[in-house]
């Protein structure tokens, strides 16, 4: 006698087809279905959304839990005085102390959430975008401001406050964000990295390599990528053909997620959790915010040569902070007095950054080719040379005059 679950073959009577489509075994057992490859990986159809566009708030949900609402109403302070220095940066490059700068306005939930989601001793990893963020974290904003000024490199330590320098080449973070994240783990501490990213460096090769090295190697990297809508000119519809950024994700083995960018409670839902996942060692995570860039690419871009006012006009009923507010006001946690109070300290912020900008940074152009490489190369040593002997030429120039 066979095994139990083998079944007897009954006596043959009639012709062998029959008996093949009417014996028991021949039927073919029904094979357990296979598991979805991609379960826990794609990312929700809709973005994750807590609050409507008018901060009316939606029904609770299991999957995104509410953050506490003393982090919202921080995340609220934040983001008015992240606005205002915005407002305030943008105005240095009409005053000349700026050489440039990319605003973030209307992006607040993002910048504020991404630095209010990650503890100080995670890492971040801004791009040129990212000047609110840093400023968020508690990063003084001159020292912010040092690069776009064009003082130096960087204008923070990073190793004093966990963030590295604002990247300018798409995508370079990626990969940094991966080895640093990496290491960490690989020393036995559960630091996170968040990296900052935009629409069009999704593009970027860099993106691709960082995600994958994170996921092969559990590396606990959350990569958030700030949908704004625009690469420069260049629109959505012409930079992938992808049904989400967040579907970037699943080819890699990254679970991912795509979140309303401009609800501030949802964004600081999802991004927790993001967090959560990538320091309870199961590797990246990738969050895709939709948001939009209300002002030009930088200060030396026309937007209206590519994009229509209508479309501006209609984020303008999503703004982020105008939300928040409304939502925190309902809840009680946020009244006319506190308001003022918040708006006066983002006063005094830009007042404060405004009087320091204007001291005249003492910097030593050469100082340019220190740190370069260990040793620096013959050209830079040659190039060292020739603009040491230009300085010298103008200031003896300047003594003739
Ligand atoms: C490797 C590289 N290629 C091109 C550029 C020029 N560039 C600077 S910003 C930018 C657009 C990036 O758009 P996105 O990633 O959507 O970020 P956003 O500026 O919208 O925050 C481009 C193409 C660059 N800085 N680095
Ligand atoms: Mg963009």
């Amino acid at each position: 006698m066979g095994p139990p679950h083998v079944q007897e073959v009954p006596a043959v009577t009639t012709t062998p087809q029959a008996v093949r489509r009417a014996s028991p075994r021949t039927r073919r057992p029904a094979t357990p279905a296979t598991p979805d490859p991609t379960a826990g990986l794609l990312p929700r159809t809709e973005p994750v959304r807590l609050l409507n566009p008018d901060g009316t708030p939606l029904p609770p949900r299991d999957d995104y839990p509410e953050p506490p609402v003393e982090a919202l109403r921080e995340m609220y302070r934040r983001m008015v005085v992240g606005r205002r220095f915005d407002a305030q940066a943008t105005a240095l490059t009409k005053q000349g102390r700026l050489a440039v700068y990319p605003s973030s306005r209307g992006q607040e939930a993002c910048q504020v959430g991404g630095v209010v989601a990650v503890r100080d001793t995670d890492w971040v990893f801004p791009t040129y975008r990212e000047s609110m963020a840093l400023t968020a974290r508690g990063i003084d904003p001159v020292e912010v401001l040092t690069l776009l000024r064009g003082d130096w490199h960087c204008g923070y330590d990073p190793t004093r406050v966990h963030t590295a320098p604002q990247c300018t080449p798409l995508a370079t973070q990626c990969v940094h964000a991966a080895g640093l994240a990496y290491g960490e783990s690989y020393q036995g501490r559960d630091t996170v990295a968040l990296a900052f990213i935009g629409d069009g460096a999704t593009s970027e090769g860099d993106f691709h390599e960082g995600v994958n090295f994170a996921a092969v190697f559990k590396a606990p990297v959350v990569y958030f990528v700030q949908n704004n809508k625009y690469a420069i000119s260049v629109p959505l519809s012409r930079q992938t053909a992808a049904p989400s950024l967040a579907y970037k994700g699943v080819g890699y083995g990254v679970p991912s997620e795509q979140v309303d960018g401009n609800d501030p409670v949802a964004v600081l839902a999802v991004l927790t959790r993001a967090v959560e996942h990538a320091r309870s060692g199961k590797g990246p995570f990738l969050v895709e915010a939709h948001t939009y860039r209300m002002e030009a690419h930088t200060n030396a871009d026309d937007a209206s040569r590519y994009r229509d006012p209508d479309e501006v006009e209609a984020w303008r009923d999503r703004d982020p902070v105008a939300r928040l507010e409304t939502y925190l006001r309902a809840r009680d946690v946020l009244d006319d007095a506190a308001v003022a109070a918040i708006a006066e300290e983002a006063e005094a912020y830009a007042a404060d950054l405004r009087e320091r900008m204007n001291a005249q940074p003492a910097v030593d152009p050469l100082s340019l080719f220190d740190h370069v490489y260990a040793e620096p190369t013959p050209q830079l040593v040659e190039q060292r040379e020739q603009v040491r002997a230009e300085l010298a030429a103008a200031r003896d120039s300047e003594g003739d005059a």
